[in-house]
């Protein structure tokens, strides 16, 4: 059997032209299930003779469809971001290419036979030869995009025979070089669809909206006998070809995502459709809808299932888009394959904005400065046409999708433009994306990733060469790289996107983190990434960059992006209070706005909070509300929830807030000095125990502690390892991950110890003095810790603080201060004042790949409990930022995975003044000179309660 087409450049062969994807009222099966499946290492040693039904199986074992054979136990997954786990000679791949063999019995009755049907695949990885009862269908290519076979006249009553052979690397998997796990098999539905004769081949919906007019327009490209009804539009057998206008329609928008439920039919066949009338134009340098701006508030998705791979099931898909909408996302990029279809008809139905790219990438190639890379060559082009068809063609109906776009990371070429000339002709109402044409020669908007906020402003100002540059829409295709704890500076980004018109949003890479989900030999869960199947060649934790832990737990990064992309925005103003409307299209009729004043975090009075009707863009600003007087620290927040249910989200969803200040903090009242007392082996101050000869606290209202003591270092995040410049080298090289302190003084005095020290890395001259200064009354200790820089540093700090270890019963915490999540000086735009509540455990967050987290910052005070009520409270004087864990730093730092860490029998406290920001240096800007934290004189006071 000859296997030639595997190394072929060109597409598949032997299936139908590319239509639509629906579903109609003729008959089908899905064909989903077990199947008969044999791995072979390579294609010569795969059987022979498998397609024909005498064929013996029995040897063989079940494995579901749609899955990935690797996720079940045949091979292993393997990631790698940019480099071919093969080497590079294309069109040519590995000899060693497993090759899954399926094979799939299913019975009809006679009715089948009396019309044609085809056979239908949604996704197979990499390639595959497809038989009906031993003849031959066909070869398919393109994993994410669809095939389909005619397969009437080949079907029987009673048993038939599928049988499907999957090899997992082929030429095209030089155009699959997605950053993702490599992952084989058919892996989406395969459906057996009657076609009646007489039927509806395929449709395409346009429904155009005239926001001057508020008409609707309707076209239908089809078979002219369809007929088309709209009961809502009063519409009834309509000529479907035959276009029709209507003097006033319910536009679509992300925001507000009106679907007309309609009917194509002929004798023979009736299909249900939705139908969103939107008009897509670039006018004034942006692209718009409805004749509005849009704002891409955006996320790239990948599909990723912990268990599952990229065979997503439909609940994950609805799972996602529910967050999304949770979350303030309005926006979708495809990244970097068109989605299972039924995540797309959820867009609709939800509402997002969707850039639907093309299953393109050659990221590969770029090593070797793109020599040979297929997008110029023309032995290629008919597979990149072939791409770009077959998605446009499955999926021109969705009013969601605004944007075709390419591909991604392929360099440019003659095959992309001859993509954009066809897409251009074929569908002339909606522009074309591709990042990779950085001249903008044949796209219709100017797109870039992990451009600096720098830059953004200089495209937003128009300060560029390239004249294309300067016109088009512009928009950040990927941006604010979310691996491990991050990103940091979103806040600057929507600043440019809301001062330059042109500069319309970005997508955050990205949605999920690509973990999959692994057990350890004691069965405690964890996430696997690059390298965890002992893969040669991987790119590590690289694929763990997502808003979303690998099991859709939101993480911190999308808390503070849900804040960054509210679509209202409530603020103080010199008297009063100011909300801005920064939806796309609606007003604000469908939020509820609730105020509620708290005193130390308890809530004193509340209210509603009348807002006028504000159009899109429109802001007001308001007084106060009548607020009672209040005694200690008092602020106002302002709630705006949802008023009423959404397939969504409930009524009372808060969709933003915000927060004044309303009556300051009153400083603690001491209650008089407490003389040390000095014991042959202990000095004594109040609460606090010290050791005569170092000056350090050993116990603290009869608790055994370590420390505090200066720490001025963090267990490095992705972002602070990352690519330019790393700020962990800097200081690793300036020794902060082991400093020495050295006791220079101890003074004790009457009412106070003072211990000062200097902190200082082995082998290097610079350092920072430390005073220790402590004072004592009856009920509670006080430190004052001064710090000054001594000598030249190189480089900034991770953090400037104290670490504290207490005993590990004291694992409850509540504190006043930001909250509830963790939060960071250019990622706290999510903590709000108030009273919290978490045990330690709860304060971790579970990064996949373990990392500095949990930072609770502008604590006024905590109070850390055990269970039998004890308290230890620590006070700032203001304000401190928090850590606690049940591990030190060192330990967090060394691990690999989430169940490398072991509790200790000690609470590990950080009490920080500051720590550097986060950044998004994994793959994009640094910490913005604002957030860098530099050794610096500064006073830490803190006070001690037990
Ligand atoms: C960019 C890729 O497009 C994306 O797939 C992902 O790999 C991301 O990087 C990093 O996680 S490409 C890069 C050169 C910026």
């Amino acid at each position: 059997m000859s296997s030639s087409y595997v190394e072929d450049p060109a597409p598949g062969h032997g299936s139908l032209r590319p239509r639509a994807y629906f579903r109609s009222d003729a008959r089908s099966l899905d064909l989903g299930g077990d199947w008969r499946f044999l791995l072979s290492p390579n294609i010569p040693s795969a059987p022979e003779g498998i397609e024909y039904p005498e064929f013996d199986d029995s040897g063989w074992t079940d494995l579901p469809v749609p899955a990935h054979w690797q996720l079940h136990g045949h091979g292993k997954p393997a990631y790698t971001n940019v480099n071919y786990p093969f080497p590079v000679d294309p069109p040519r791949v590995p000899s060693d290419n497993p090759t899954g063999d399926y094979r799939r019995r299913f019975t009809l009755d006679g009715d089948w036979l009396t019309q044609p049907a085809v056979l239908r695949f949604d996704g197979i990885d990499s390639c595959a030869r497809i038989w009906l009862n031993g003849n031959e269908l066909g070869v398919t290519k393109g994993s994410r995009l669809p095939s389909e076979f005619e397969v009437g006249p080949l079907l029987r009553a009673g048993e038939n025979l599928l049988v499907v052979r999957v090899h997992q690397w082929s030429a095209a998997s030089y155009l699959e070089d997605q950053d993702m796990w490599w992952l084989s098999g058919i892996f989406r539905a395969v459906t057996l669809l009657a076609r009646p004769a007489g039927g509806i081949p395929d449709y395409w919906i346009h429904a155009d909206y005239d926001h001057r007019t508020g008409r609707g327009t309707l076209s239908v490209d089809t078979d002219p006998a369809v007929r088309l009804s709209i009961p809502e539009l009063d519409l009834h057998d309509h000529p479907a070809t035959q276009p029709i206008s209507f003097a006033a329609v319910d536009p679509w928008s992300a925001e507000e995502p009106r679907l007309y439920q309609g009917e194509l039919a002929t004798d023979t066949e009736r299909v249900q459709v939705r139908i969103g009338f939107r008009t897509v134009s670039i006018e004034d340098g942006q692209v718009k809808v409805n004749g509005r701006r849009v704002f891409f508030r955006g996320v790239n998705r990948h599909e990723h299932h912990p268990d599952h791979g990229r065979a997503v099931p439909l609940d994950t898909a609805r799972a996602d888009v529910e967050l999304m909408k949770q979350h303030n996302i309005n926006a979708v990029r495809t990244s970097h394959y068109p989605p299972d279809p039924a995540f797309l008809a959820l867009c609709d139905e939800y509402g997002l904005w969707v850039i639907d790219e093309c299953d393109l990438e050659t990221h590969g190639f770029g090593k070797f400065d793109w020599d040979r890379n297929p997008g110029d060559d023309p032995q290629w082009s008919d597979a990149y046409l072939d791409r770009m068809r077959r998605m446009v063609e499955r999926d021109k109906n969705h009013p969601s999708i605004i944007l075709w776009s390419l591909g991604n990371e392929g360099h440019t070429g003659a095959n992309f433009a001859r993509m954009a000339q066809w897409t251009r002709d074929r569908d002339p109402g909606r522009p074309i994306h591709y990042e990779g044409d950085l001249d903008c020669a044949y796209v219709d908007v100017y797109s870039r990733m992990y451009a600096h906020t720098q830059e953004v402003d200089r495209i937003g100002r128009g300060e560029v060469d390239n004249p294309r540059h300067r016109e088009l829409p512009f928009l950040l295709c990927e941006y604010a790289h979310a691996m491990g704890n991050g990103p940091g500076g979103l806040l600057e980004y929507r600043e440019l996107f809301e001062r330059h018109p042109r500069c319309q949003g970005g997508f955050i890479w990205e949605w999920i983190d690509h973990g999959i989900r692994r057990h350890t030999p004691d069965g405690r869960e964890y996430f696997a990434y690059g390298g965890d199947f002992g893969e040669t060649i991987h790119d590590g934790n690289f694929v763990i960059d997502g808003l979303l832990f690998p099991d859709r737990t939101p993480s911190p990064g999308l808390t503070e992006l849900a804040k960054i992309y509210e679509p209202v925005r409530i603020t103080a103003t010199t008297d009063g209070l100011r909300i801005e409307n920064h939806h796309d299209h609606t007003t604000l009729s469908h939020l509820t706005f609730h105020w509620t004043l708290e005193t130390e975090g308890t809530q004193v009075a509340q209210g509603e909070l009348p807002v006028p009707t504000l159009h899109s863009g429109q802001s007001i600003d308001l007084p106060l509300p009548e607020l009672p007087a209040t005694q200690g620290e008092t602020w106002l927040t302002i709630h705006a929830t949802l008023a009423t249910d959404t397939p969504w989200a409930k009524a009372g969803h808060l969709i933003a807030w915000g927060q004044l200040p309303i009556t300051p903090a009153t400083p603690p009242v001491r209650t008089g000095a407490v003389r040390i007392l000095h014991a042959p082996t202990e000095l004594r101050l109040g609460l606090g125990g010290f050791d005569p000869h170092t000056g350090t606290l050993t116990s603290l209202g009869g608790h055994r502690v370590t420390g505090p003591r200066v720490d001025l270092w963090r267990a490095t995040t992705d972002n602070d390892r990352g690519e330019h410049h790393p700020d962990a080298t800097a200081w690793r090289e300036a020794g902060l991950h082991r400093v020495q302190h050295r006791v220079a003084q101890i003074h004790p005095g009457d009412t106070e110890l003072l211990v000062r020290t200097r902190v200082a890395p082995p082998g290097l001259a610079f350092g920072l003095l430390a005073d220790y200064l402590w004072t004592a009354d009856t009920d509670s200790l006080r430190l004052r810790l001064d710090l000054a820089p001594d000598g030249e540093w190189p480089c900034t700090l991770p953090r400037l603080g104290l670490r504290l270890a207490i005993p590990g019963a004291f694992d409850r915490v509540r504190w006043f201060g930001g909250g509830p999540g963790e939060a960071y000086a250019d990622s706290r735009q999510a903590a709000r004042i108030g009273l919290h509540t978490a045990t330690v455990d709860e304060l971790q967050t579970p990064y996949v790949f373990p990392q500095e987290n949990g930072n609770r910052i502008d604590v006024r005070w905590a109070e850390l409990s055990t269970v039998d009520g004890q308290v230890l409270r620590i006070e700032g004087l203001p304000t401190f930022d928090l850590t606690a864990r049940r591990w030190t730093t060192e330990a967090l730092e060394a691990a690999r995975h989430t169940t490398d860490l072991t509790p200790t029998d000690q609470i590990h406290l950080n009490l920080d003044l500051a720590q550097h920001g986060l950044g998004t240096n994994s793959c994009g800007p640094g910490v913005l000179p604002q957030y860098r934290l530099h050794p610096r004189k500064a006073a830490l006071e803190l006070v001690f309660r037990i």
